[in-house]
C-alpha cells in the first residue's frame, strides 16, 4: 500500500495538492485514510452541515443535434421517443396546485440542442417562468447549450448571457464538462464543444455575475490522470473567478449508451472520487453527492467522505434513468432529512445560492 503520509501532512497544514498527489490518492486502496482527510476538509469548510434543496428537474426536450455516445437520453428529431415540451407544459408542471405539495425553491432546466427552436423561445421560457414564479431560482442551461445559443442567436457570448440574465436566469448547472482531455472527449462526445470552450463559457458567465456548478463524468474510458487534469483546469478557473458553487462528480451509467464495454462504477470508486475532489478542489465551497447518480445509499456514505450537499427532491429525473439509474426518481423533503440525519449530519435546506431556507 502506498503511503499517504506526505499528503496527510499537506492537508493538515492547508497546503494545496498537486495533480500527482491526486493520482497517488486515486491509486491508493486506503479508502478510510482518504475519507478521513476529506471529512476533515469538509468539516473545516461547512461544519457538519449537509445541504439539500427542494427542486424540480425539467428537461424541455430530448431532441439533440449532438448525440454524444454516452447519452441515452437524447433522440434525433422525428425518432421514436423524441419529445418537446412547450413553455405552457413547463409552467403547468410547476403550477401552484402541485406547489402546495412541493414548495420548490429551485427549478433545474437542461435539455438537448434542438435543431429548430430559436433563442427567443428560450428567453421567453425563462421570462415566463420567472413571471409566474418569482420566488423560484432558475438554474438553467449547461455551457454546451449556452454555446449553441450563441450560434442560433448570432450574438456574442456576453450578450447571450446578458439576455438570459435579464430574462430571469439565476445560475447555471455544471453539465456538459464531461472530461476535458481531448483524446477521451473525442471518443465519447466528438460533436460537443471542447473543454476549452466549456471553460470559456463559464468564465464569461461568472464575469456576467452568473454563478454556476461544475461536473466531471467519470467511470467510462478515462484514466485517473484525466480526472486529475480535469479537476486542475476547474481549480485554475475558480482561482480566477470564484464563480463556481459546487463540484459534482457524475458516475457514468452504461445502459442504452454507445460506450463499448461500459459498466457501472464501483461504490469504492464513487467514494474515492468524491473524497479526492474535496481534497483537490480546495477553492470550491461545496461538493455535491448527486443521489440520483450515486444511488441513495452511496450518496449517504459520501457524506462521510467529504460531500456536503445531496442535491434535492428532483421529482422527474430523465437523463440518468434513461441510462439505467438504479435510484428512485424523486425523494421527499423528509426522506432527504432522514438520509442526512442518519449519517450523523445536520440537514440544512438551501436555496440556489446556498442560503438557508426556513420552513
Ligand atoms: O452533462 C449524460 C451527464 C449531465 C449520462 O449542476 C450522464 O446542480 C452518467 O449536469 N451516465 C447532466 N451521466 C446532469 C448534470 C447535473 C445533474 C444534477 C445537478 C447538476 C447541477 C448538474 O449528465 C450531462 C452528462 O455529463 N450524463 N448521460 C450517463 N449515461
Ligand atoms: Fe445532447 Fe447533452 Fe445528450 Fe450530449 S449529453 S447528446 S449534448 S443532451
Amino acid at each position: 500500500m502506498m503511503s499517504l503520509n506526505k499528503i496527510e501532512t499537506k492537508v493538515f497544514s492547508g497546503k494545496r495538492l498537486t495533480p500527482n498527489d491526486a493520482l497517488t490518492l486515486f491509486e491508493s486502496d486506503d479508502i478510510f485514510a482518504i475519507g478521513r482527510l476529506a471529512s476533515y476538509v469538509a468539516r473545516k469548510k461547512n461544519g457538519d452541515n449537509v445541504y439539500f434543496v427542494q427542486n424540480y428537474h425539467i428537461n424541455p426536450t430530448n431532441i439533440c443535434v449532438n448525440r454524444c455516445k454516452f447519452c441515452a437520453f437524447s433522440r434525433s428529431k422525428g425518432e421514436k421517443g423524441a419529445y418537446e415540451l412547450t413553455i405552457k407544459d413547463i409552467i403547468k408542471k410547476l403550477h401552484p396546485s402541485s406547489f402546495i405539495l412541493h414548495p420548490y425553491s429551485e427549478v433545474h432546466l437542461v435539455g438537448g440542442l434542438h435543431p429548430e427552436r430559436s433563442f427567443d423561445f428560450y428567453i421567453d421560457m425563462v421570462r415566463r417562468i420567472k413571471n409566474a414564479f418569482p420566488h423560484i431560482h432558475i438554474k438553467a442551461f449547461t455551457a454546451v447549450e449556452i454555446d449553441y445559443f450563441t450560434k442560433i442567436s448570432r450574438l456574442s457570448l456576453t450578450d447571450t448571457l446578458r439576455a438570459l440574465k435579464n430574462a430571469g436566469l439565476d445560475s447555471m448547472p455544471g453539465g456538459g464538462a464531461e472530461i476535458f482531455n481531448k483524446g477521451i472527449r473525442n471518443k465519447i462526445c466528438a460533436e460537443k464543444i471542447d473543454g476549452k470552450r466549456w471553460l470559456e463559457v463559464m468564465e464569461n458567465a461568472h464575469g456576467a455575475g452568473i454563478r454556476s456548478n461544475a461536473t466531471m463524468l467519470y467511470g467510462h474510458i478515462e484514466k485517473y490522470e484525466h480526472r486529475a487534469e480535469h479537476m486542475l483546469k476547474l481549480r485554475n478557473l475558480q482561482d480566477r473567478t470564484g464563480g463556481f458553487q459546487a463540484f459534482i462528480p457524475l458516475a457514468f451509467h452504461p445502459k442504452n449508451t454507445r460506450i463499448n464495454g461500459g459498466c457501472y462504477t464501483s461504490g469504492i470508486d464513487d467514494l474515492k472520487t468524491i473524497a479526492i475532489s474535496r481534497l483537490f478542489l480546495d477553492n470550491f465551497p461545496h461538493i455535491k453527492a448527486y443521489w440520483i447518480m450515486l444511488g441513495e445509499k452511496i450518496a449517504q456514505l459520501a457524506l462521510l467522505f467529504g460531500a456536503d450537499d445531496v442535491d434535492g427532491t428532483v421529482i422527474e429525473e430523465k437523463i440518468t434513468h434513461s441510462a439505467g439509474a438504479l435510484s428512485g426518481r424523486g425523494m421527499s423533503k423528509n426522506e432527504l432529512i432522514n438520509l442526512i440525519k442518519k449519517a450523523g449530519k445536520v440537514p440544512v435546506e438551501r436555496d440556489g445560492f446556498y442560503k438557508q431556507v426556513f420552513g
